[in-house]
């Protein structure tokens, strides 16, 4: 435990050297320039917002290029571009910064202190005509901006002093888990996210390249064990070994995906619209140690999924246009919502058969592909339109789900 410590400049370096009391030991200690620079970036960082921070060398990215091109050899990243376009430029981070030395890592919680409970029925609807679709945690508000703000506080701080810093947070050019894992922020989970000690992981996480060389953090031990909750939590069996998720399957990547959804993951979508936090409802360290954040007011924790199928491009934009989207293309959005209804909308609910049927005649293939598989779950069967003439319609018609029974 620190008591206090004070600055003073040593004479032979010119460098001020920090002395540290340790209350518990009285040892007393002196941390050098490079410690104690980092020390003051860390302050600075927690103080403008970030709840973690880390230090890691920037040397490449080894183990996650390995893991990049094992992931594609296997199919297991599907379409992906992100990281997965070019492994070795998002694992050197001397070529997103020409002479990196050191890599700064902050990490901000996004779990908001709600009852956490899915809003799956209609039965907890507000109201006998509303369907709601549910939102990722990460995903209720937007955490990257309050991320980057305080990274940027940092960069600041670097740049003034000479160095070069450029900030990335969920960006291409760096695989954010693993640099924060060489930080030693925390160990990778069976559910392939970063666990920080201590607190779990519903974290966002993002980094600063920089010239400036710093001490690195050191790699904590596993904190997983025996455990394997996330596997079997997981509704789509995407993690296909422990820290390995088959992206096919991931229900995140799911949603994002533009084209067809897989007819088998159509019922696991369940009610949700965007983003999967199963594996992690289930991790028990990250339940129980969250770090309990205030609930944003703008938070968005739910859709009104039928209200969002009866607005125009640009207002579902403006509603939701923080997730990412493929192409900016809202037809996904919407897609994701007719499944929403097919798999949640009580049978008796006038407002949702009638937006279904009218997605049956929408100029759109693809939103009138499920509006034909909502409609057969909602046991409208008699207003499919047989001669459909795109094929998507076509195999939706030739492959109908069975009706849903009312509970
Ligand atoms: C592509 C991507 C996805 C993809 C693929 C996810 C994946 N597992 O790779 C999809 C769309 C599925 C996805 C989903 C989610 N994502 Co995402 N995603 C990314 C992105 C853009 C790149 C990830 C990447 O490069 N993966 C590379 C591969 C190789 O990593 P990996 O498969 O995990 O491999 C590592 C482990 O296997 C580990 N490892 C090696 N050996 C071993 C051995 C054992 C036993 C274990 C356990 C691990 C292990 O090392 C490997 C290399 O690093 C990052 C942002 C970024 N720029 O980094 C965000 C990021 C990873 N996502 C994030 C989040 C929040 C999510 C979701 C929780 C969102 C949601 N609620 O829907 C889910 C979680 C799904 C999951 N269980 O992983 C956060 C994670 C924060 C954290 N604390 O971990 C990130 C870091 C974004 C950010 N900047 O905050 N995501
Ligand atoms: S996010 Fe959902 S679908 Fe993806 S691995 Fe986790 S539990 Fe499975
Ligand atoms: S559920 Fe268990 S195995 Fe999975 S990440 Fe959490 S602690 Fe690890």
């Amino acid at each position: 435990m620190q008591l206090f410590s004070v600055s003073k400049k040593n004479e032979r370096s010119g460098f001020s050297l920090r002395r540290v009391w340790c209350l518990r030991f009285g040892i007393e200690q002196f941390l050098d320039p490079e410690r104690q620079y980092a020390q003051q970036l860390t302050e600075l960082g927690l103080h403008a917002g970030l709840h973690r921070v880390g230090i890691a060398s920037a040397a490449p990215l080894t183990s996650a290029l390995v893991a990049l091109r094992s992931r594609k050899e296997h199919g297991h990243s599907d379409t992906m571009q992100f990281t997965f376009r070019n492994p070795v430029r998002s694992t050197t981070p001397q070529m997103a910064v020409p002479g990196a030395r050191s890599i700064i890592v902050g990490a901000r919680s996004y779990f908001a202190d709600v009852a956490l409970q899915h809003l799956p029925n209609d039965s907890d609807n507000p109201s006998e005509n509303t369907v709601l679709g549910d939102v990722a945690r990460y995903a209720w508000s937007d955490h990257y901006r309050p991320l980057r703000d305080a990274l940027r506080v940092v960069v600041k701080k670097l740049r003034k002093d000479g160095h070069r810093a450029v900030l990335f947070a969920d960006d291409n050019s760096v695989v954010d888990r693993e640099v924060a894992y060489r930080a030693g922020l925390g160990w990778y989970g069976k559910n392939a996210n970063l666990l920080l000690s201590g607190t779990g992981s519903w974290f966002v996480l993002g980094s600063i390249i920089t010239t400036a060389v710093l001490p690195p953090g050191e790699p904590v031990a596993d904190g997983c064990g025996s455990c394997r909750r996330c596997i079997d939590a997981c509704p789509t069996g995407a993690i296909v070994e422990p820290g390995v998720i088959d992206a096919r399957r991931c229900l995140a990547w799911v949603m994002q995906k533009p084209g067809v959804v897989p007819l088998e993951f159509r019922q696991a979508i369940g009610s949700r619209i965007y983003g999967c936090d199963d594996c992690q409802d289930a991790c028990p360290p990250t339940m129980r140690l969250a770090q309990r954040e205030p609930l944003a007011s703008d938070a968005q924790m739910s859709v009104d999924v039928i209200t969002l199928l009866s607005m125009t491009d640009s207002e579902i934009e403006n509603n939701y246009g923080r997730w990412y989207i493929h192409n900016r293309e809202v037809r996904w959005v919407r897609r994701n919502a007719l499944i929403v209804l097919g798999n949640c909308a009580s049978l008796s609910n006038a407002l949702a058969h009638t937006t279904v049927i009218r997605y049956l005649s929408d100029s759109d293939p693809y939103l009138r592909a499920h509006a034909t598989w909502a409609a057969a779950r909602l046991s409208l069967g008699h207003y499919l339109n047989h001669s459909d003439p795109d094929s998507l319609v076509q195999n939706e018609l030739a492959r109908l789900p069975e009706p849903r029974r009312q509970h």
